[in-house]
């Protein structure tokens, strides 16, 4: 408690940490300021709107002019026999829509929403629930994400830590109704001090134990609220240097936090899918699941394939030198595709900018990779994305989501049109076409060895070697943009 009183004195408070913006940040008190016990006399509650003069989003199509409406997304359209809410099952990030202050390594908050009263209070926690609900509604999205932290306080001890979550929970639970669930849960393990040297990978015993309760409690209070996935992101798994890690050491630790984690979802009957979320950098400056094919060869070695599946973030993928479609598709042929963090970098930027995807281009390979994923329920495309520090306006959060929503929904439409015009899967059929042969299918089944075709080479004798067909590629690619 003492913690949260020093916020009376204290009005503006900033922790502001690298370019990622979990923070516990104060505004300018708005409004009632909620009192930090958790009450703030009779107007704990907000009163009305939140998002005032706001309707809820309707699709409008192509030709509207009205940046409160969609004109790509519509929700139950059919497109390639799915309707396109059950290709997105898109999802808003509460921690970058309700906690992002907009604040960067050079300056604070810009953002000061006028729900905000300046706390991180109980109080303050559930009226900003209130908040997430109404935005919710008002956008037509039926999932969210979230950490533990950012949707309620942290306290003195993990006891009063998980009381105030509980309390935020409860009234997650009766505003989410029947229809709004979270995507997924998560643990919020790279914030407070004490997770400085990672937390399943933390050289202190005291630490990997206090993460696992924290998982614990993650995972019950999804599984309460009904959430589909429950994600572990490892930001703080990895190292600054290797000459005081041990590294595999460090990884044995992982996996077995991984195994008891599998081990209490099958102990609670909690039936959403557990996925990784690869990043290869960014605060650690090595974090241990750098990629796909990283966390899938950690899963495999350690015998945990089959419990987990991967979690790709854009910005991550490109962060790690790779495309998203790249990352996409090295989840998708081990089997491992779960979910999307919908974002994207900046092209002239190397960090986790977390921007709405915008690029139709992008957004259309991305959907390639699902409409071939046969879609990505139980998971979905989360907005892991912020709104820009500039951008101030309430109304900015809406049309942030649209535009993101409806890049997506272009995307998907592209790629359903290349699929159904099919030249590019014929080139690409063509492309192989060699190995369709009697001799090309007894090396794919693993039964030509060596002599069989050093015999078959000095027969045949220099190959003919036919164009790759690149640029018909991307000329196919961009007919159906
Ligand atoms: C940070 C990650 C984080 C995870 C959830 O870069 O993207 O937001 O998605 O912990
Ligand atoms: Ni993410
Ligand atoms: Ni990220």
């Amino acid at each position: 408690m003492n913690k949260m009183k020093s916020g009376r004195v204290v009005l503006l408070l900033l922790l502001c940490w690298n370019v990622a913006n979990f923070a516990v940040i104060a505004a300018a008190p708005q409004t009632c300021p909620a009192n930090l016990q958790g009450q703030c006399g009779e107007s704990e509650e907000w009163k009305g709107e939140f998002f005032p003069g706001i309707p809820k989003i309707k699709y409008e199509g192509p030709n509207s002019k009205n940046h409160l409406a969609f004109k790509w997304y519509n929700a139950e359209e059919v497109i390639l026999g799915k309707k396109m809410k059950d290709w997105m099952r898109f999802s808003v990030a509460f921690w970058h829509t309700f906690r992002g202050t907009g604040g960067d390594p050079f300056g604070g908050p810009t953002k000061f929403w006028p729900w905000e009263d300046g706390t991180n209070s109980v109080a303050m926690a559930k009226r900003r629930m209130r908040a997430n609900f109404e935005f919710l509604n008002k956008i037509g999205v039926d999932y969210w994400c979230f950490h533990d932290r950012d949707i309620a306080p942290e306290g003195d001890t993990l006891k009063e830590s998980n009381e105030y979550l509980d309390e935020v929970v409860a009234l997650a639970k009766e505003l989410q109704g029947s229809k709004i669930k979270p995507l997924w849960g998560t643990a919020q393990l790279f914030v407070q001090p004490r997770y400085m040297h990672g937390a399943a990978t933390s050289s202190e015993l005291g630490v990997y134990a206090y993460a696992a309760a924290q998982v614990k409690k993650a995972m019950d209070v999804t599984n309460y609220l009904g959430g589909e996935n429950y994600v572990f992101w490892g930001g703080r798994e990895g190292y600054q240097t290797l000459l005081n890690t041990d590294m595999e050491r460090e990884l044995n630790h992982l996996a077995s936090f991984f195994h008891s984690a599998v081990a209490y979802k099958k102990k609670i009957g909690f039936n959403g899918t557990l996925l990784i979320e690869p990043k290869p950098q960014e605060p650690t400056k090595h974090q241990y699941d750098w990629d796909a094919a990283t966390a899938a060869n950690f899963l495999r070695k350690y015998g945990l394939l089959g419990e987990f599946k991967l979690n790709i973030e854009c910005n991550h993928a490109t962060l790690s030198g790779h495309s998203c479609h790249h990352e996409l598709e090295t989840a998708r042929i081990n089997g491992l595709l779960g979910n999307i963090d919908a974002n994207t970098g900046d092209p002239q930027v190397g960090w986790d900018t977390d921007q709405f995807l915008t690029d139709i281009s992008e957004a259309t390979m991305v959907m390639l990779s699902v409409i071939r994923n046969g879609g990505i329920a139980p998971g979905g495309f989360n907005f892991d994305a912020k709104l820009r520090r500039e951008s101030t306006d309430v109304e900015d959060i809406f049309i942030a989501h649209i535009v993101g929503m409806d890049t997506l929904a272009r995307g998907l439409r592209s790629a359903a049109k290349l699929v159904e015009e099919g030249s590019l899967t014929e080139l690409v059929r063509k492309r192989y076409e060699s190995f369709d042969s009697e001799i090309g299918k007894k090396i794919e089944a693993g039964d030509a060895d060596l002599e069989f075709l050093e015999k078959k080479a000095l027969e045949w004798g220099e190959p003919k070697v036919p164009s790759a067909k690149q640029e018909l590629a991307e000329m196919l690619f961009q007919s159906a943009l």
